[in-house]
């Protein structure tokens, strides 16, 4: 490539430890401390007083030439920018994707293909629906973008923890939102797909209803985003340096593996830590507990028919089921650090589909191509004009000498006489690239047919994978889709759209149909078949009979005045060789302290909620009955089918719960040793015990089917 003659315009770029934002004091204080001592105005004159505004005598009035005054009101009346229209509330890190090489006989896109080679990256997570303040925890899909900074310039995957999408045209985006967002009168619900106008949507476009069957099970609420899968969704087309093509599928897949809350959980977290998932990612990472993802890809013949097994690869709609086409891991990304400012970061990161680099391409996915438009385009409104990819967090991590001047907030300062191309003036630089330099040079394809508004026949397919998914889960998934139904369609008020989304899932599967239409009170419609599904597929299940590591877990200890401190000791050590941390929980705050053992109390009763913990053990020396308030947090982690447990006299305090030391999951000793210690790690692997399911489920009254 010819060298660029100017300036390269990303050189503005400080280098803070995230790689991002003003650098910090130089002297070796904190980076993330302010970048320097004596307060200024933004124009850099040193400020006396920031405290009282200048006026005529101390009672007044204020004077017209404050101009300090006058530049700290205007800039803060304008600190916000308008919130994203979907996925508005998230949480960003920083990290580095290292490709493993095993891409590099399908693209050229250096970023897959060069085994070892580090690219930077920052992901966003996010929920769609609700507003940026709203909770985390909601039922929702989750977003999952991430912007890899690679040297041929920046390439976002857009993607979400579900594999397919509600609509198979982006003609029809802005219904389906409508539809989500809160009802216009009121404004409320906030968050939330459990009212009328979301399930007449989805009930009347029936392609929704695979992506809502994987909203109404527990991928619909996570754990974590940390243990969230990923999915690019669309099918996009990989080029080779021989300019061969496949056609692919991308997929994260967390090496914590993927859990989810339950949904009493996600609902007291709503209330009780709405900033749960963000706090979740935060504090791991600051642990360094740094959440990790294989990024693995299904590679698909590039058929002229762009289907396979019978599956169209252009709607969004559709899986391939991983047991037809394997998932092969090219890469590893490891998020290992925080934002340091969220608003220079987090919020004001731009993704875009098209952002691509040489050797990824699109595909005529309609979904797709809408996309294309509309991430360009809400960046006009949300980051105030065309610069945006000047903004710090936005900028390549390639040269830049796009030929582009001038608009709002231009930040480059532009040398050369001929922003256009070819030119003489300038000697002919910028020259176009080729594909020899590393150009992004499509590969032809061949396109015919007559101009119409309409899709091809096997879009029409709505039900058979939707039967897949279900078929394909264990009873006690099947259960919380039953459960998640029951509850959305109760919370609807329209009689005829719970009546119309009862005929949807007598499509699906004739129990599930059966069990809400019992749980709304409802007829079981008459004379639909179910669609008879494709072999199931184990590789949608969540729950696996193996364990996952437990890096960031958190185990609640309620520990009385006179806890064993040597054993909550050795608990913790127990706890933090396996990357797991341990909270005291006690009935005030402060220290616990025994002889010359001190243990910091990090919960109260007060301040602390189950939803916190991943387990929760009961330390010897407990008062016999326990306080209440402990009981209740115990309670409710034996129902979400945490572990629980205890050692010494903390059993009495099990029992003073109502908990059975000899139900599944619950671990109890007479002293917190190894065998105890490994008991706990080794639930936390397996999340939760859900051969408990059965006994809390006792206690519920089932509705007669
Ligand atoms: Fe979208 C944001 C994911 C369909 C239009 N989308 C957005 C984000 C994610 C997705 C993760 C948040 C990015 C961030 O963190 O800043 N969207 C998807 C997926 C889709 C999808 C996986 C289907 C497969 N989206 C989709 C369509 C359209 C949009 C069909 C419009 C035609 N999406 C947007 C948007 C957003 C957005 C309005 C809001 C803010 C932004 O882009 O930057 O342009």
């Amino acid at each position: 490539m010819p060298p660029a003659r100017q300036p390269d315009q990303s050189a503005p770029r400080t280098v803070s430890p995230t790689g991002v934002g003003y650098e910090g004091p130089k002297d070796g204080r904190d980076p993330r401390g302010q970048a320097g001592d004596t307060l200024t105005t933004p124009n850099g004159v040193r400020i006396p007083d920031s405290d009282h505004s200048l006026k005529a005598g101390p009672r007044g009035p204020v004077l017209l030439e404050d101009f300090h005054l006058r530049e700290k009101i205007m800039h803060f009346d304008h600190e916000r920018i308008p919130e994203r229209v979907v996925h508005a509330r998230g949480a960003g890190a920083h990290g580095v994707f290292t490709a493993n090489g095993a891409a590099a006989k399908v693209t050229r896109a250096a970023v897959l293909a060069e085994k070892g080679l580090q690219t930077p990256v920052f992901v966003r997570f996010s929920t769609v629906l609700g507003s940026r303040g709203s909770a985390d925890t909601v039922r929702d899909t989750r977003g999952f973008a991430t912007k890899f900074y690679t040297k041929e310039g920046t390439w976002d995957l857009v993607g979400n923890n579900i594999p397919v999408f509600f609509i198979q045209d982006a003609i029809k985006f802005p219904d389906i939102i409508h539809a989500g967002k809160p009802h216009p009168d009121r404004e409320i619900p906030q968050a939330q797909s459990a009212h009328d106008t979301f399930w007449d949507f989805v009930t009347l476009h029936t392609e929704a209803t695979h992506h809502t069957i994987w909203n109404m099970s527990d991928r619909g609420i996570p754990r974590s985003y940390r243990t969230m899968d990923g999915f690019g969704v669309h099918t996009f087309r990989l080029v080779n340096e021989k300019r061969q093509t496949v056609l692919v599928k991308f997929h994260w897949k967390p090496k914590l593996g993927v859990h989810s809350l339950t949904w009493e959980e996600a609902q007291i977290a709503a209330g009780v830590d709405p900033d749960f998932h963000r706090r979740d990612l935060y504090d791991a990472i600051e642990n360094g507990a740094f959440p990790e993802w294989d990024l693995g890809i299904q590679i698909l013949p590039d058929t002229p028919d762009e289907a396979f097994e019978g599956i169209d690869l252009l709607d969004p709609t559709k899986i391939v089921p991983e047991e037809s086409a394997p998932v092969q891991v090219i890469g590893t990304l490891v998020l290992n650090a925080n934002p340091t400012n969220f608003f220079a970061e987090t919020e004001q990161v731009a993704f875009h589909t098209g952002h691509l680099v040489p050797g990824i391409e699109g595909t005529n996915d309609p979904l797709l191509q809408g996309r294309n438009f509309s991430y360009l385009d809400t960046q006009l409104t949300r980051l105030g004009g065309p610069n945006f990819t000047q903004i710090p967090i936005n900028r390549p991590h390639a040269p830049v000498n796009d030929n582009t001047r001038d608009g709002f907030h231009q930040q480059a300062v532009h040398t050369g006489q001929a922003p256009y191309t070819p030119n003489s003036v300038d000697d002919g630089v910028p020259f176009p690239a080729n594909w020899a330099d590393g150009a992004y040079v499509n590969v032809p394809r061949h396109v015919e047919g007559d101009v119409v508004r309409a899709a091809p026949a096997s879009f029409d397919d709505h039900f058979s994978q939707p039967a897949l998914f279900y078929k394909s889960l264990t009873s006690v998934e099947q259960q919380h889709v039953i459960d998640a139904y029951t509850f959305e369609l109760g919370k609807c008020y329209e009689q005829g759209i719970k009546e119309r989304a009862l005929t949807v899932l007598a499509r699906i599967d004739e129990r599930l149909c059966a069990e809400v239409a019992a749980g709304l009170g409802l007829p079981v419609p008459k004379r639909i078949k179910p669609e008879k599904p494709r072999p199931e597929s184990p590789a949608l299940r969540q729950i696996r009979p193996t364990p996952f590591p437990i890096q960031g877990r958190i185990v609640g200890v309620v520990a009385g005045p006179g806890a064993d401190l040597d054993g909550i000791a050795a608990l913790r050590k127990a706890l933090e060789a396996e990357g797991a941390l341990l909270r005291v929980i006690a009935a005030h705050g402060g220290q616990l302290v025994k002889g010359r053992k001190v243990e910091i109390v990090e919960r109260t009763f007060a301040t602390g909620r189950s939803i916190e913990f991943d387990a929760i053990v009961v330390a010897d020396g407990a008062p016999k009955d326990g306080d209440f308030r402990a009981l209740v947090m115990l309670q409710e982690a034996f129902r979400h089918l945490k572990a629980v447990g205890a050692w010494g006299d903390g059993v009495d305090v099990l029992r003073a719960g109502g908990i059975d030391p000899g139900a599944p999951g619950v671990i109890t000793g007479r002293k917190s040793n190894a065998k105890l210690a490994g008991a706990v790690v080794a639930a936390l692997g397996l999340h939760r015990a859900w051969d408990r399911t059965p006994l809390v489920r006792a206690s519920m009254v089932p509705p007669t089917v």
